[in-house]
C-alpha cells in the first residue's frame, strides 16, 4: 500500500491547528504568527511592539527557533509570558508544539499571542498554527527579488511588513518591484514600510493590529495606545 506521509503529516497538523483556533476564539486572544527569513528583525519588532500596546492589555510570547532561548532572553522582560520552542533540526513550528505551550501559558488572560515562527520562508508557510493571522516579514537587506522567489508564503500573508526601511538608501532595493511582484500573488495584501529602528510604520502596524482584533475577536480595540 502506497502512504503519503507528507499529507497525512499536514492533515494531523490541520487538525491541532483548528482546535488551537478555536482555544484562541475562546479566550479572546489574537494569535499573530510572524514569519520571515533569519534575522529579517521578528524579535526586535517584538520588543518594540509590546511596550507600545497598552499596559492594560497582556502580551505572550511563543518563539521557535532551532537552538538556544536567546530570543525569549530578549523578550522576557517585555512580555507577560514567553516559551522558547527549540524545534532541533524542525525548520518550522507545528500545531501540536503551540497546543502543548499553552498548557504552560496563561493564554486565556492574554490579548495577544505572537508567535514568532523558526527563521525561514518555505516551511512555515505549510504548517498552519491555528492563529488568526500571518504577518510576513521581508528586510531590504535580502533584496527585492525574494516575493517572486518565495512565492507561497506572500501568498497567503495578511499582511506584509517591509523591515529595515531605514537601510533603502544604503541598498539597491526596487520598492516598486516587490510592490508589483506581490499585487500578482495576492492582490489585497497591505504592506507596511516598516523600521524598528525610527520608528517608521509603527503606526501603522499597531492601527493594523487594532484592526484585525476587531475583525477577529469581535470586541473593541481597547488595548492599543490611542
Ligand atoms: N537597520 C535595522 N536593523 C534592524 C531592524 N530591525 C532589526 N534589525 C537588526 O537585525 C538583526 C536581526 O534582528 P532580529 O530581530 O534578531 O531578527 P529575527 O528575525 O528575530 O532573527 P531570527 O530569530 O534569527 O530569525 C539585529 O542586529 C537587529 O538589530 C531595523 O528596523 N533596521
Ligand atoms: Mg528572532
Amino acid at each position: 500500500m502506497k502512504v503519503n506521509v507528507v499529507k497525512n503529516v499536514l492533515q494531523a497538523n490541520d487538525i491541532v491547528a483548528n482546535k488551537n483556533r478555536q482555544t484562541f476564539k475562546e479566550s479572546q486572544t489574537l494569535a499573530i504568527n510572524l514569519i520571515s527569513s533569519p534575522g529579517s528583525g521578528k524579535t526586535t519588532l517584538l520588543e518594540k511592539t509590546i511596550p507600545a500596546l497598552n499596559p492594560d492589555s497582556q502580551s505572550i510570547v511563543i518563539v521557535g527557533d532551532l537552538q538556544t532561548t536567546r530570543d525569549a532572553d530578549r523578550l522576557s522582560d517585555k512580555a507577560y509570558q514567553v516559551t522558547q520552542i527549540n524545534t532541533g533540526l524542525s525548520c518550522h513550528l507545528y500545531a501540536n508544539q503551540i497546543a502543548e505551550s499553552l498548557g504552560d501559558l496563561n493564554f486565556k488572560e492574554a490579548d495577544f499571542l505572537f508567535i514568532e515562527n523558526v527563521g525561514n520562508l518555505v516551511c512555515p508557510g505549510e504548517f498552519d498554527l491555528g492563529e488568526n493571522v500571518k504577518v510576513v516579514l521581508l528586510s531590504i537587506p535580502e533584496g527585492d527579488d525574494k516575493v517572486a522567489k518565495y512565492p507561497t508564503i506572500f501568498r497567503v500573508a495578511d499582511l506584509v511588513l517591509l523591515t529595515k526601511i531605514d537601510l533603502i538608501d544604503a541598498l539597491d532595493f526596487d520598492l516598486q518591484r516587490v510592490r508589483d511582484d506581490l499585487s500578482k500573488l495576492n492582490a489585497n495584501v497591505q504592506l507596511i514600510e516598516f523600521s524598528s529602528h525610527t520608528g517608521a510604520g509603527m503606526e501603522q502596524w499597531l492601527d493594523w493590529l487594532r484592526i484585525k482584533q476587531t475583525e477577529s475577536i469581535g470586541t473593541q480595540a481597547r488595548f492599543i495606545k490611542e
